[in-house]
Parts: C-alpha cells; sequence; structure tokens
C-alpha cells in the first residue's frame, strides 16, 4: 500500500503527513505504521516535530475505550445510545432546553462539530455549546471581532517567510509549534529576520531569540500601549492608512499617553520586579532596544498565543496588538500582521461551524434574522433563544443543578478547566454525564455514566482548519477497532433516537462537509470572509482526494473589513489593576512541555516521547528557591486560594524572581498530586469568558519526604497515601517515582512473582526485583531514605528481558559501567547531554556540527534550540577550562 496522506494529530501548525501501514489493516489491532512529513503540504513542507514524527507509538490500542459503557458494565450501542437519547428527551421534557449542555474540542473534526452544534442550537433549542477552545483562543476570537468585524486571522504562513521583524508574545513556539518554528529559523537564515520573544520566562524559544523582553505577567497591555506611543513620538503612526482603513474609540490617542504616564505595581513582595509600570514591567533599555527593533523592520508580524490569550485581560491584550498593527499600517500587507496560532489540530475549524457558545453557526450571530435563516437552512424545529453558556460558566451551572445533562465530547475537563477540585464536585452531582472518549480511564471518564466509544486519529474521516485558514483532510489509515464509531455518527445516532433522523441522515463525512460548506453561504450574503460554497457540491472521490486549501486566501482582510463602515477599530484598552497578596506572594505561571500533548492520554503512552520530562517540574529562580528552602531535584508543594500541588523542583534562572511556572499536563491518571489546575482560580476575561491561567497568586513549602523510592512495573497502578507519586512510560511499561513519609510496604506496589531482595535498615535501603513465571524481570522497586538511586534508564531497560542478573539487579547497575549520557536532549537518536559535552569537547561549535557527530537534531529537530543552549554552556565551560 502507498503512502496515505492525512494531518498531524496534535497542534494547529497542522501538518500534511505521509503514512506509510505496514499492519493492522487487517484489524487484529497489531498496528505499525511509519510516519513522515509531506512534502507537498504549504503547512510543514515535510518537516515534522517530535509529537509528530512519533504519532506511530501512540496508534496502538493500549488503554483504548473499545465498547459503550454504561457505569462499569458493558453495554451495546443499542444500549448506550437509547440511555443517552432518553435522558436527553427527560430532561428537555422536565427541565428545559437549557438544562443540557454539550462540551466539545478544538480536537473534533469540521465535520463532528458541525452535528454537534446542529443538533445543540437547532433541534435541542440551546445554546449551551462551548468548548475547550475558550480556554485556548476565545480571547483572540474576541480581539479580533472588536477590531476587525470578523473572526478572521488575517495572516498566512507565508507571511512568516517574507516578515523583517517577528514578535512572539506568550507563545513558547519551538516547543508548541515546532514547526512554525523550523520556519522562523530558516526565514532568519535566508533574510536575517529579527526574532524577539516577550514572555515573562527565558524559554527555550527565548533563548534562541534575537532579543527577549522578559514582561512582567500581564504586563502585555501596558508594554504595547508604550510601543505604540513611541512609534507615534517617532512619526511612524501611517495616518494614511488609519484615515482609510480604519475608525478608532473614543479618545483613544489621549488614552494611550494617560496609560504611559500611570505607574501601576502588580503582584509581588517589595523589590520583586513585577511592577506592571508604563513598560509592562520591562526596562528602559531593553524597551528602547524593542522600538529600535520596530522602528526599523515595518514588515512585522505579531505571532501570539497563550501568554496573552489565557489572561483575565486576554481580550484586551489581543487589541494592544491588533491597534500596534492597524496604526502603522502593518496588516493586509505581505509579511505583517497580528497572528493568533490556534492550539489544537481544528480550533479554528470549531470556530466556523459555531462551537463557541456565543456564536451561532457559520460566524453569525443570534440576531433575530440569523436565527431565522439558520432555522430555514436547517429545517430546525427549536432555533435556541440567544447564546450559551461559556466554559466556566456551564460548570458552574452543572454544580448549582441548572444543568442535569452533560455531553463532553474530546476533552478531558477534569483535568484541564481551572478550579478542577470543583469541575468534579460539579461532574459528581450531575443526573447525567455521557463522555465520548478513545480512552478507557481518563479523570473524566471517571465521572461519566455513560462513555461512548470514539474512533481515533488515523481511524477517523473528516477535515481540520490549522492556524492560517487551511483546510485539510484526516483520513483513515486503519479500520476502525472493535465498537469504535464516528463522533459526528454518534450524534447523528442520538439525534435519530429524538426523532429527528431525517435531518441528520448523512452517509459520510463527505455528506456532512457539503452541509457544512453549503451552509456558509448564509455568512457569505452577510459580508463575512468565510465562504466555502464552492465545495458545497464536491462529490465523494473529490472529498476523498480534497488538497489542502485556504478560505479567505492568503490575505482576507485586503478587500475591506467585514463590518458596517467596512473599517477596522482601533479599540482603547487599559492595563489590569493592581493585584497584591500578601498570603501568596508569588506569581504562578503554567504551561507546557515539549513532548506531551495536554492531559498525556495519548502522548503519554510513548516511550520515546515521555523521556524529555518524565516528571511534573515546579520552575523557580535561584534566589527565590533559596529564601524558600526549596533545593533543585526535591520537591515543592505549591498552594493558592484554589487548591494544592506538589512537583519536582527544577531550580532555573529562566524564571523571573517571584514567579513560578509548572505544567499543565499531569492529571490524577498519571500522578498523585501534580495536577496543577487545582491551583487556578475560576476568574476569567469578561469579554471572551477565558480563563486566566497564567498569573495566579501562590505560594511555595518544600516538602521533606522521609523516603524516596522508585519502581518500574510491566502494568499501570495507583498508589494512595503518598506525598508524591508520578508514573512515566518506557519500553516495557512504566516507571513510578514515589516519596512519603512513615513506612510504606514496597512489597504491596509489586506483582506477585519470585522476589530478590536486599535490605539494610541503618541506611533505610531496601531493593526488591520480582521476576515472572518465565524468568524474566515483570518488576523491581528501590527504596532510600537518606541515600541515592540508582539510574532510571537501566533499570527500565531490565523490564522483560530474561537474562537481567540477579546481582546486577539489586546493585541497580551493570557490572561493567555503560557509558552515562546524562538526560536524553535528542528523542528520536537517544542522545544525551553528555554525548553533546564531548561533541563541544571534539571541537563541535555548532548545532549542524554536533548533529554530524552525534546525529543529535538531524531527524524531527524538536531538540535544536537545546542543543544550541547545551553548545552554548559547554563551550563556556570549556573556555573556563582552558584559561
Ligand atoms: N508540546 C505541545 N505543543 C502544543 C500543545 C501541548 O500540549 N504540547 N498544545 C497545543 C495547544 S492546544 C496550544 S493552545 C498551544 C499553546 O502554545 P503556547 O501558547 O506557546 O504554550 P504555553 O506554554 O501554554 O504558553 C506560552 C507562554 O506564555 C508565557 N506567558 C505567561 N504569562 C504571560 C504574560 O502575561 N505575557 C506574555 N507575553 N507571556 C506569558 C508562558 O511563560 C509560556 O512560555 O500549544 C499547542 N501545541
Ligand atoms: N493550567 C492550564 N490549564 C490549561 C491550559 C494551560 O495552559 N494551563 N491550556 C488550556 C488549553 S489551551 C487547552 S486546548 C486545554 C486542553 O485540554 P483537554 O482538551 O482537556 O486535553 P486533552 O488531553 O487534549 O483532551 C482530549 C481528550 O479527547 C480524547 N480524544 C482524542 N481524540 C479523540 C477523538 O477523536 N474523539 C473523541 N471523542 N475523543 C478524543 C483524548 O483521549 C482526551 O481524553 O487545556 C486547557 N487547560
Ligand atoms: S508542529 Fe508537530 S505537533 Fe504540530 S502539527 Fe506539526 S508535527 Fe504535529
Ligand atoms: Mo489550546
Amino acid at each position: 500500500m502507498g503512502a496515505i496522506r492525512t494531518t498531524c494529530a496534535y497542534c494547529g501548525v497542522g501538518c500534511g503527513i505521509a503514512a506509510e501501514v505496514s499492519a493492522g489493516v487487517s484489524g487484529n489491532g497489531d498496528r505499525a505504521v511509519s510516519i513522515t512529513g509531506d512534502r507537498a503540504h504549504p503547512a510543514n513542507h515535510g518537516r515534522l516535530c517530535s509529537k509528530g514524527t512519533h504519532l506511530g507509538e501512540t496508534v496502538g490500542l493500549e488503554g483504548r475505550l473499545l465498547s459503550p459503557m454504561i457505569g462499569d458494565c458493558q453495554a451495546s450501542w443499542n444500549e448506550a445510545l437509547d440511555l443517552v437519547a432518553g435522558r436527553m428527551r427527560d430532561c428537555i421534557a422536565e427541565h428545559g432546553p437549557d438544562s443540557v449542555a454539550l462540551y466539545l474540542s478544538g480536537q473534533l473534526l469540521t465535520e463532528d462539530y458541525y452535528a454537534v452544534n446542529k443538533l445543540a442550537k437547532g433541534f435541542v433549542g440551546t445554546g449551551n455549546v462551548d468548548t475547550n477552545s475558550r480556554l485556548c483562543m476565545a480571547s483572540a476570537v474576541a480581539a479580533y471581532n472588536r477590531a476587525f468585524g470578523e473572526d478572521v486571522v488575517p495572516c498566512s504562513y507565508e507571511d512568516l517567510d517574507a516578515a523583517d521583524l517577528v514578535l512572539l508574545v506568550g507563545s513558547n513556539t519551538a516547543w508548541c509549534h515546532p514547526v512554525v518554528w523550523q520556519r522562523l529559523e530558516k526565514t532568519r537564515e535566508r533574510r536575517g529576520t529579527k526574532i524577539v520573544v516577550i514572555d515573562p520566562r527565558r524559554t527555550e524559544t527565548a533563548e534562541q531569540a534575537d532579543l527577549h523582553v522578559p514582561v512582567a505577567p500581564d504586563g502585555d497591555i501596558a508594554l504595547f500601549n508604550a510601543l505604540l506611543a513611541e512609534m507615534k513620538r517617532r512619526g511612524l503612526v501611517d495616518g494614511e492608512y488609519l484615515a482609510a482603513h480604519v475608525e478608532e474609540d473614543e479618545g483613544f490617542w489621549q488614552n494611550l499617553r494617560s496609560c504611559r504616564a500611570k505607574s501601576r505595581h502588580v503582584g509581588a513582595e517589595p523589590g520583586v520586579s513585577t511592577s506592571l509600570d508604563t513598560n509592562g514591567g520591562v526596562s528602559e533599555e531593553t524597551f528602547t532596544q524593542l522600538c529600535d527593533l520596530v522602528a526599523a523592520h515595518p514588515r512585522t508580524i505579531t505571532l501570539f498565543s497563550q501568554g496573552a490569550n489565557q489572561s483575565v485581560c486576554g481580550t484586551d491584550k489581543g487589541n494592544a496588538i491588533t491597534n500596534f498593527h492597524l496604526a502603522t499600517g502593518r496588516i493586509n500587507r505581505i509579511g505583517a500582521g497580528p497572528f493568533s496560532i490556534t492550539g489544537q489540530p481544528n480550533a479554528m475549524g470549531g470556530r466556523e461551524v459555531g462551537g463557541l457558545a456565543n456564536m451561532l453557526a457559520c460566524h453569525l450571530g443570534f440576531s433575530e434574522g440569523e436565527r431565522a435563516e439558520v432555522a430555514a437552512f436547517w429545517d430546525a424545529p427549536n432555533i435556541c433563544a440567544g447564546a450559551g453558556l461559556k466554559a466556566v460558566d456551564m460548570f458552574r451551572a452543572v454544580h448549582d443543578g441548572r444543568i442535569k445533562f452533560l455531553w463532553i465530547m474530546a476533552t478531558n475537563p477534569a483535568v484541564s478547566l481551572p478550579d478542577s477540585q470543583f469541575v468534579r464536585e460539579a461532574l459528581s452531582r450531575c443526573p447525567t454525564v455521557v463522555v465520548s472518549d478513545i480512552i478507557a480511564d481518563t479523570d473524566t471518564g471517571r465521572f461519566a455514566h455513560v462513555r461512548l466509544p470514539a474512533q481515533g486519529w488515523g481511524e477517523k474521516d473528516g477535515t481540520v482548519t490549522n492556524s492560517e485558514r487551511r483546510i485539510s483532510r484526516q483520513r483513515a489509515l486503519f479500520p476502525p477497532p472493535d465498537e469504535a464509531r464516528a463522533d459526528w455518527k454518534i450524534v447523528a445516532d442520538v439525534a435519530a433516537r429524538m426523532g429527528w433522523g431525517g435531518s441528520f441522515a448523512w452517509n459520510s463525512a463527505a455528506d456532512v462537509f457539503r452541509e457544512y460548506a453549503r451552509m456558509t453561504a448564509l455568512a457569505k450574503v452577510r459580508g463575512k470572509v468565510l465562504d466555502l460554497t464552492a465545495y458545497a457540491t464536491i462529490d465523494d472521490a473529490e472529498y476523498a482526494a480534497l488538497e489542502p486549501f485556504q478560505w479567505g486566501g492568503e490575505r482576507p482582510l485586503s478587500q475591506g473589513y467585514p463590518t458596517a463602515s467596512g473599517k477596522a477599530r482601533l479599540v482603547s484598552v487599559l492595563p489590569p489593576a493592581p493585584a497584591t497578596s500578601a498570603e501568596f506572594p508569588l506569581r504562578l505561571n503554567t504551561g507546557r512541555y515539549r513532548d506531551q500533548w495536554h492531559t498525556m492520554t495519548r502522548t503519554g503512552l510513548s516511550p520515546t516521547l515521555s523521556q524529555h520530562r518524565p516528571e511534573p517540574l515546579l520552575e523557580v529562580h535561584p534566589a527565590d528557591a533559596e529564601a524558600l528552602g526549596l533545593a533543585d531535584g526535591g520537591l515543592g508543594r505549591v498552594e493558592t486560594e484554589s487548591g494544592a500541588a506538589v512537583y519536582r523542583v527544577l531550580v532555573s534562572p529562566g524564571q523571573r524572581r517571584g514567579e513560578i511556572c509548572v505544567p499543565m499536563h499531569w492529571g490524577d491518571a498519571m500522578a498523585g498530586a501534580g495536577r496543577s489546575n487545582r491551583l487556578p482560580s475560576q476568574a476569567v476575561d469578561p469579554v471572551s469568558g477565558q480563563p486566566g491561567y497564567k498569573n495566579s497568586a501562590a505560594r511555595v513549602v518544600p516538602v521533606r519526604p522521609e523516603w524516596r523510592a522508585f519502581l518500574v512495573r510491566q502494568d499501570v497502578i495507583a498508589p494512595e497515601g503518598l506525598l508524591y507519586w508520578t508514573r512515566s512510560r518506557v519500553k516495557a511499561g512504566w516507571l513510578y517515582e514515589l516519596a512519603g513519609e512513615g513506612t510504606i510496604d514496597l512489597a504491596a506496589l509489586l506483582p506477585e512473582g519470585e522476589y530478590l531482595e536486599v535490605a539494610d535498615a541503618v541506611r533505610g535501603m531496601r531493593r526488591i526485583a520480582v521476576r515472572g513465571g518465565e524468568g524474566g524481570l515483570i518488576a523491581a522497586a528501590y527504596l532510600t531514605r537518606s541515600g541515592s538511586l540508582p539510574a532510571r534508564s537501566w533499570v527500565a531497560g531490565q523490564l522483560g528481558l530474561d537474562d537481567a542478573s540477579a546481582s546486577e539487579l539489586l546493585a541497580g547497575r551493570p557490572s561493567t559501567p555503560q557509558a552515562d549520557r546524562g538526560p536524553i536532549v535528542c528523542v528520536c537518536h537517544g542522545v544525551g547531554e553528555k554525548d553533546i559535552a564531548l561533541a563541544v569537547h571534539d571541537g563541535a561549535a555548532t548545532v549542524a556540527e554536533v548533529g554530524a557527530c552525534t546525529r543529535a537534531g538531524t531527524n524531527c529537530g524538536s531538540c535544536r534550540p537545546a542543543i544550541a543552549k547545551l553548545i552554548e554552556a559547554f563551550s563556556s565551560l570549556e573556555q573556563e577550562a582552558a584559561q
């Protein structure tokens, strides 16, 4: 079989993939696929990052939900669908349509999204359809709507190739949109493009930038206002563009000036530089450097992501950015514009069809006229009366009993929503929770009354829209396993049981797509940019062969803005009011790791991807660590008004003082106490409803366990009563890190088998290796109260082996020492820090030269920023040594 062209399962870059299936087409579950980048796809031209490259490790059936479940009992589709439809019908009859809610995801395909939106807003008659995109780009959507009159991203990736200056605002691009990052690096090589990173943290992206602007948390509005005021002072505002294409809020320019004069302080102890002063907490020197770069390079793209969106002033941040671009005329021109980059593979598709509670469908709102047109198009009996509840409010309504039926699809809100203890309480109170997922055991699934098995990536068929509005096909590679069904099909099946079958009688994803494309005519006649009517009549073969295409074209707003006046708008925005707390003096930031995806239900299954950061880390500035009594590699508990979570401490000079950072990924399925969303509050942006995940008031206390241990075993367990535990995937099973107080019955955490054991009560050391029936190592555990523990990688490598020697196992290391590679940097080729140090010692001075001697960074390239950083560190060590 030749390669199947499809689209990556993960981020909104939307990379094209060529997938060559070598096993699994027969449906026996033993799947194998080789993944390479699709050279013909305009989003990536053949490049892929570590997550895309290793997709093959996550297409197996391990952990999959393979049949409908009612409670803990397997059920038939008929039973499950009857129950879901029956409960929904009863709920509507007794409590009205708004007692029903659907919570969706940017990981659904456009066809799925379209189907659910139609069911809810047209047939059930509720606006309560919202999506995890609320947590992700709702603020960017709101800012675009305010500035341009429609949710339209005004740029394309090709603009990145033509820009002279790229401002990355709140984006760790090298980790979260790695192929865009690689594209930027290419542009920089080719045309000397300058890259500026505006981020409180010195991320790997910031390390590689020409200028890092360490803005204070939520200092972006002050910074962009100051930047624009300075451009005005230097005579760089584009008066002609403003006159022809832009309206402004009353007093816009005075407001900007007064903002520049004001001095505000946000957070933190005295002496900590989190002041949100005139430049957003940025020193005068750095601010001037930024202004000089901006003044010198009119072809500017601002690429913004969660550091802008996930804030209680995220919409205003977005508009501070659009204001700057509009006023300097840096928009609708090649290589220029404010570019919100999307997170999930189909965040944009959801925005198109109406996945957000405050839009009806196809970029239409809830005016009488719009509702009537949509009702007519769908032939809908119960068009909803108006906008529904946004994500955080939706779960509040579940909590207080207004919503009694909740259907969650392709998202894991028990981990990903803020104040997750509250969310769990809400879920446990809700009379009916339905969860459609591909994985059997997720934190959210534990609260479901009914679980429905969906088809996952590699099985499902449909379309996704990426950050630059490009629609691409996802194509099935394998037959669906067991009972798994397409999400849109599950929705249609429920609709049919509700008596609306005729309106949901699609036979294929292509049928749904055509209907959606036809519906965009409603947007078109209202002067919107969204218009897919050219695709409304494609046949099945054309849909099957559909090539990636962009709606709106490369620069969709260059023909005028979709507002009544045809003009865009400068929106007056003010920096947020100061927030200080003596009890919680630190500012807590949360973010992502290079090789993990969200709540880890899929990437957590890949041994390769799990090497980069096997545990959740609490990053703290060295001076704060000292003041707080936190040791590098020790444990720390973060506390906020909402809750507490425990992490491994990483002392990092990349943090600003007074600010800490933790990852969003770990939930209860993967860790004991590392669920970060116990920490942020339910506070949201007043316009967009997006939570402020990146700036919570917090404090940290050291955790000093009496013992530490790790164990490896082949299966999944959930230890209880510990201060800390995490699990991470290794080749033949799982590696558990544990820490606790008092006594621990280590053997109780191990499977039955032949036990080999050593213990030293005085030193508080205990080691156990367990062999199975055939003599292979099935588990091992190592505990210490005061000493050190063996290297995890060697022990994990023995799991499942028949010839592991007893003495080596109990020593926790091989009798002939192996080369210690240090922490793995390049996961594709298994190259460690020490291999790179050696290469630098031998004279390698560039990433390419390190690649030539070690192969590091020569496959997907996701680790190249890390290699560059190591070269710098090791070369300065070498120089010091030489002096
Ligand atoms: N590896 C990986 N890639 C992913 C994902 C993943 O889970 N893993 N998820 C995808 C999704 S859905 C999304 S939404 C994207 C997110 O992609 P990004 O937005 O790049 O990711 P984050 O790490 O959430 O946050 C970005 C940065 O915002 C900074 N920040 C925090 N507060 C502020 C502030 O006040 N101002 C500014 N300017 N910056 C601030 C943080 O320090 C952080 O470095 O990634 C996508 N890609
Ligand atoms: N603290 C903090 N919290 C955050 C963020 C942050 O930066 N900081 N970021 C927020 C952002 S931007 C996002 S996008 C969210 C992401 O948060 P979630 O959406 O909760 O995260 P995922 O782990 O991607 O959840 C997707 C679920 O869908 C399942 N799934 C995968 N494919 C399919 C499919 O085809 N069909 C169905 N039915 N199910 C499928 C997966 O197994 C998984 O359970 O997290 C938000 N939460
Ligand atoms: S950048 Fe990586 S995760 Fe994102 S679409 Fe491309 S290969 Fe997938
Ligand atoms: Mo996201």
